[in-house]
């Protein structure tokens, strides 16, 4: 039977209810009480057991009270990245090692013994800035950059590692009852119960990061950027789970998971990536007091405080421990990318505006809102259609009455270069009369249950079996179901989006699959759950990418994932309320996925949950406008809400910004090209772009788009003035919306009307944009290009421009793209090639220039002599100091 939502369970599913319980709490979850109710470990090191090669060290250590044997394996990379890896050293079986999620083979350094002590060795590597000492009992790691320490691992001793044992032979009946109890073997949550085929196996360790005050990341939680201390609140969990209206001012773990933790402190932004895919929970300790009683030896700088303790502790795997030093944090960026990829660079249309609802009803409500935009003259690129435009929830097929001619629908929406999402869940109905279910069965796609058979769960087509898309195979044939030729009305223009991929298990414990569920290769679930949603992506876009021969860039809107996600497409951040509080919680939110490369995101505009009031829809606009992925989205049981249903006042005001939006599409492109080549964030927290200005530190109500443009998108009721922080003595900031320039290092009163949306431009900066917006992006790119040139206190500015033909991948195989740089120095604005590799045939007019602070300069710009003659014109406006 189908699971529809009616609207009283809709209504009992209010943000806070009742069903919040469903979830683990910190003390709910028996690994992390075993650890953290442990004493501290005791593991040792001999020198005997060291070994070097040209790919980095190895070192056995021991248990002093257990005898567990572990392997380390230390590495590190010449970009300073140092990899510590931890497993068994003869495991009673393998234990699950993450594969698919790094790029692949790093290319390691040599280490080199520095000096040595009986009780520890120093190793180094490159050009021996960065310093390794291994101290051998307790087995300590530090490393330190000139005499500088920067990170230590097991500081406290809380290196934790529970050694597979053999179930046949491990404990009497009495002492395994024992051990039940403790959870070792057997839990129950609820009505839930966790039969563990391999015991007890969770790993954790501490490490201390020195000098730091503020560490963030850690996606996904509905929480502020900066991590909170968790001695005083619960541990920040990373579990994939489906939490409708979720909590907000939470450290629940949402539908994906990046356990990937940056610090940052003056001169230093260093970054910390825990490479496990199993229920992981990290706590966070900060230290602001000075360490007392420790004895520096005479010149070194060594012991800094403040200090920040960070613990990680995971359900199985193995450790496996990145250690990113920087010391920028574009050079981190960067060293997390060279592990896991770079963002996509996503088709141009899926940077424009979305629209989407559960659901639109048929094709001619489709046609009906497509045809409200052009009437309306709201840009926009992308229809979405829910689970309700399936075959009683079978993806990859139509409703017939509702849905009955969808190639042509379309075609419709092609001839005005508009494309079409569909839905595509993990779960696929038990339906022995629908091929695609029966082909999975026969082919042994779906996960099974501890004894061995498919194992069932509820979802929205009722009884339901799971995809394993841990399976290369099952991967395969996944992508082929996208094939024009198997997927019936489908054409080049679909896309993809799939939600629900946690997964999402209606009748499962927290709403999920069993942990003890198995997937291919005998691995149990427990081992791989916050990579189930990614591996569904990863197939997803396999489809995709072979529908088109390998030629197009797929994309595909994801709500599970981990790390390494971007390189698959879009995320966004599930199902939100349609509050004030939501609003302003999406700005962190993104920005946290931001700095963990999941960088293509957004959230619901509008909330997905409940009716936001006219206002709040249009500050909600004005904000989506402003993030990565931008698509209006609502519940099925709330009230319509195009964006021309609220007046003419709402209407225009929604139009603004989205019209913003399609102008500036240049610079967002050029930003994701950036994102793709070099990691750095399209959208970044003040403090990456200034990282000597602690006052930046902890500012998330405000951000940068790229290195020129910042925004404070206003996020609460009724307001007439906003506060924005404006950064850097040296700086200055020119009101996109008004004739005005500011000096940096300061906080300014802005008044604010229900139109208004602050956007800066930072001086020294070049921003491209469009002169007009067009109807779609394809119509969009028939304008021409203009600059505003943005002149620091010294006349000069610079910026960038990509382009390529927006949608295949030619900018990669034949280098078809070009890379402009604009730079204004002593009154000259130069246009140049910055990338001589690409070529790119296009019709790019710049068409006028705006240069913003013309009166600080002595000598006014001309042309430069021997350009050819243009048609442009320049107007100097003495009053303003612009010239247009
Ligand atoms: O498919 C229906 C919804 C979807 O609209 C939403 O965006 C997802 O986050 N889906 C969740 C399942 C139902 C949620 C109550």
């Amino acid at each position: 039977m189908e699971v529809n939502v009616s609207a009283e369970s809709f209504e009992s599913l209010v943000p806070g209810g009742e069903l919040q319980e469903k979830f683990k709490k910190n003390h709910d979850i028996i690994f992390y009480r075993r650890q953290r109710d442990k004493a501290a470990s005791q593991y040792f090191a001999s020198f005997e057991t060291l070994l070097l090669t040209d790919r980095g060290a190895s070192l056995e250590l021991c248990e002093r009270d257990s005898q567990d044997r572990l392997c380390l394996q230390i590495r590190a990379t010449q970009s300073g990245t140092v990899r510590v890896s931890l497993d068994e050293l003869q495991p009673v079986k393998p234990r699950y090692h993450v594969s698919d999620v790094l790029l692949g083979e790093l290319r390691y350094e040599p280490l080199r013994v520095n000096w040595k002590r009986e009780d520890c060795v120093c190793l180094t590597w490159g050009l021996g800035q960065y310093k390794l000492l291994v101290s051998f009992s307790p087995f300590k790691l530090e490393i330190s950059c000139d005499g500088e320490e920067i990170v230590t691992l097991n500081p406290e001793n809380k290196l934790y590692f529970e050694t597979l044992q053999d179930p046949t032979r491990s404990s009497s009946d009495s002492c395994q009852d024992d051990e039940n109890r403790c959870g070792l073997w057997k839990e129950t949550f609820r009505q839930f119960e966790d039969i563990k085929a391999n015991g007890p196996s969770s790993v954790g360790m501490d490490l201390s990061l020195h000098g730091f005050k503020h560490t963030y990341g850690l996606p996904e939680h509905a929480d502020t950027l900066v991590l909170k201390d968790t001695s005083v609140t619960e541990a920040y969990r990373l579990y994939n789970l489906d939490v409708f209206g979720y909590d907000i001012n939470s450290r629940l773990g949402l539908y994906g998971s990046v356990p990937f933790l940056l610090a940052h402190k003056l001169e230093r932004t260093a970054g910390v990536f825990w490479l496990n895919a199993s229920e992981t929970l990290v706590d966070v300790k900060y230290n602001p007091e000075p360490n007392e009683g420790e004895d520096e030896p005479p010149g070194k700088k060594s012991k800094i405080s403040p200090q920040t303790d960070v613990r990680w502790i995971s359900e199985s795997g193995t450790i496996d421990c990145f250690i990113l030093l920087g010391p920028t944090a574009a050079q981190v960026f960067s060293q997390y990318a060279q592990l896991t990829g770079y963002q996509a660079l996503p088709p141009l249309f899926s940077l424009g505006y979305h629209q989407c609802r559960w659901n639109y009803e048929d094709e001619a409500d489709v046609k009906a809102v497509d045809a409200g935009f052009d009437l309306h003259g709201i840009p926009y690129d992308v229809i979405w259609l829910d689970i309700e435009h399936t075959n009683g929830k079978r993806y990859f097929t139509w409703d017939s009455q509702l849905f009955p001619n969808p190639a042509e629908l379309q075609h419709h929406l092609q001839k005005k270069n508009r494309k079409l999402v569909v839905i595509s869940d993990p779960h696929i109905k038990i339906d022995p009369d629908w091929p695609l279910y029966c082909e999975a069965k026969e082919g042994g796609h779906f996960v099974k249950n501890r004894e061995g058979v498919v194992y069932e769960g509820t979802c929205w087509p009722g009884e339901s079996c799971y995809l394993d898309f841990s399976s290369s195979k099952t991967r395969s044939w996944y992508a082929r179901q996208f094939s024009l030729s198997k997927y019936e009305g489908s054409t080049e223009s679909l896309f993809v989006w799939n939600d629900m991929n946690e997964p999402s298990v209606f009748n499962g414990p927290e709403q999920t699959m069993p942990k003890d569920a198995v997937h291919h290769g005998g691995w149990e679930h427990r081992e791989l759950h916050n990579l189930y949603g990614f591996y569904q992506h990863m197939a997803t876009f396999e489809g995709l990418l072979t529908r088109s021969g390998g030629t197009e860039r797929p994309f595909i809107l994801s709500r599970s994932f981990f790390a390494g996600s971007q390189r698959l497409g879009a995320i966004w951040t599930g199902d939100n309320v349609a509050t004030w509080e939501y609003l302003k919680i999406s700005i962190p939110m993104l920005l946290s996925l931001s700095l963990t490369g999941i960088q293509f995101c957004g959230a619901d505009v509008g909330g997905f949950v409940q009716d936001p009031d006219p206002e709040l829809l249009v500050r909600w606009y004005q904000a989506g406008a402003l993030q990565p992925f931008f698509r209006g989205h609502s519940a099925k049981m709330t009230k319509r809400r195009e964006p021309w249903l609220f007046g003419d006042d709402v209407t225009s005001a929604i139009r603004s910004a989205v019209q913003d939006r399609y102008r500036l599409l240049p610079y967002w492109y050029t930003l994701f090209h950036q994102a793709h080549t070099s990691a750095l964030p399209p959208i970044r927290p003040l403090w990456v772009e200034f990282p000597s200005d602690t006052s930046m530190f902890a500012v998330e109500n405000q951000y940068m788009i790229g290195g020129a443009l910042l925004v404070c998108p206003v996020t609460d009721p009724g307001v007439t003035e906003v506060k924005v922080l404006l950064p850097g003595s040296d700086e200055l900031w020119y009101d996109t919306n008004m004739a005005a320039v500011h000096n940096g290092a300061r906080t300014l009163d802005l008044p604010v009307t229900l139109n208004t949306v602050p956007v800066f431009q930072r001086g020294g900066t070049v921003v491209p944009r469009r002169a007009g917006c067009g109807s779609s992006t394809a119509d969009l790119q028939q304008h021409p290009i203009t600059l505003t040139v943005a002149l620091d206190s010294k006349g000069n500015a610079d910026g960038f421009l990509y382009l390529d033909d927006g949608h295949s991948f030619s900018y990669r195989d034949q280098m078809q793209f070009c890379l402009r740089r604009f730079t204004m120095r002593a009154g000259r604005l130069v246009n140049s090639c910055a990338n001589d590799q690409g070529s790119f045939d296009s019709d790019d007019k710049v068409e006028s220039v705006v240069i913003l602070g013309l009166n600080s300069l002595k000598r006014k710009p001309k042309l430069k002599p021997g350009a050819p003659k243009t048609t442009v014109t320049f107007e100097f406006d003495a009053k303003r100091g612009d010239m247009r």
